[in-house]
């Protein structure tokens, strides 16, 4: 690790231009590391951060309102029309091109290092100042901090909450890949002077929201042991409305696997699965044509309607 932040280091000097993305429709992982990483580069570099085209995570949204501070953003129009030569640009929170908040400025950009906790995915962006992808880690937020713990390098009460919020978030309030570093590296951020009821705050649900979700999770079945499924109603979802049911339908005792499946436009149904990370929800994305981790995955699939996708995957469930 201190050697990768060696390098890091190393690199950052070269550059007095830096530019920060992370994946489209940022969370408080992606966009909390960034805002991290601005405190600490600010000042001494032009930092500019790629404007997201969308930003629903309420969560997130309620954190930059507490950190109050204003964001160099420049939209990717603005950006790819700029001289590159001597800017870096840092990725955080993904290692997929498809993902990123701006694909054109991930290839026309020499100069990238890409941050990040996933496994790999396709249409890998090939970092060629260095790649500090750690899949062992909860997230982009535990590598962060860990760096700028590293620098003694100190964030105000604000930034720490966010930080704090964030790796709450990601490991799924301590549950998903979380090592005895990941409780020291929370257990740093209170130190240092995160807020608990901020963190509270910033991570609260809209109660009409909220009540919807539970509204739809009555409709949910037992497929075979342990394996629910929630099947929304007609309207259309994102997939962040998706995950959210399915993480809900988790907490319920004898959920071992979550599914929600719904409409995410006219012409497609999304499925948004999620385990306790004994059960490897990934795989049976996988089967039927989508992807993702151990305990967190999803997929879309085109031309069929919810009753078939429904159907379909009841057979990955009872196959598996
Ligand atoms: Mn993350």
């Amino acid at each position: 690790m201190l050697e990768l932040f060696n390098k890091f280091d190393e690199s950052l000097s070269k550059y007095n231009k830096v530019i920060l993305m992370t994946h489209a429709r940022p969370d408080l992982d992606g966009f909390g590391s960034a805002v991290a990483l601005y405190e600490y580069l600010n000042g001494d570099k032009e930092v500019i951060f790629v404007k997201p085209k969308l930003f629903t995570n309420n969560s997130l949204k309620r954190a930059l309102d507490f950190y109050n501070k204003d964001i160099p953003y420049m939209d990717e129009e603005e950006l790819l029309k700029s001289d590159f030569s001597d800017a870096l640009l840092i990725i955080l929170d993904t290692n997929s091109l498809k993902l990123v908040e701006s694909k054109d400025l991930a290839l026309k950009v020499k100069n990238i290092i890409v941050i990040d906790h996933h496994c790999l995915l396709n249409n890998l962006i090939e970092p060629t100042e260095l790649d500090i992808r750690i899949k062992e880690k909860s997230s982009t937020i535990e590598i962060i901090t860990e760096f700028l713990k590293n620098k003694n390098f100190k964030l105000d009460k604000n930034v720490l909450t966010m930080l704090l919020a964030g790796l709450e978030v990601d490991t799924n309030t301590y549950n998903l890949k979380t090592t005895e570093e990941t409780f020291k590296i929370a257990g740093y951020l209170v130190g240092q002077g995160a807020d608990l009821i901020l963190k509270q705050e910033i991570l609260k649900e809209p109660k009409d929201e909220e009540i919807r979700r539970y509204e739809l999770l009555k409709n949910s079945y037992e497929v075979t042991d342990g394996r629910y499924i929630c099947v929304m109603d007609d309207e259309i979802y994102g997939p962040v409305d998706m995950s959210l049911v399915a993480q809900n339908l988790l907490k319920f005792a004898g959920v071992k696997v979550a599914f929600a499946i719904g409409k995410l436009s006219d012409d497609t149904i999304g499925i948004s699965a999620r385990s306790m990370g004994d059960i490897n929800v990934g795989e049976m994305m996988n089967r039927l044509g989508g992807g993702g981790h151990l305990a967190n995955a999803a997929c879309q699939i085109k031309g069929k309607n919810i009753q078939e996708v429904r159907e379909s995957l009841e057979e990955v469930i009872k196959e598996e």
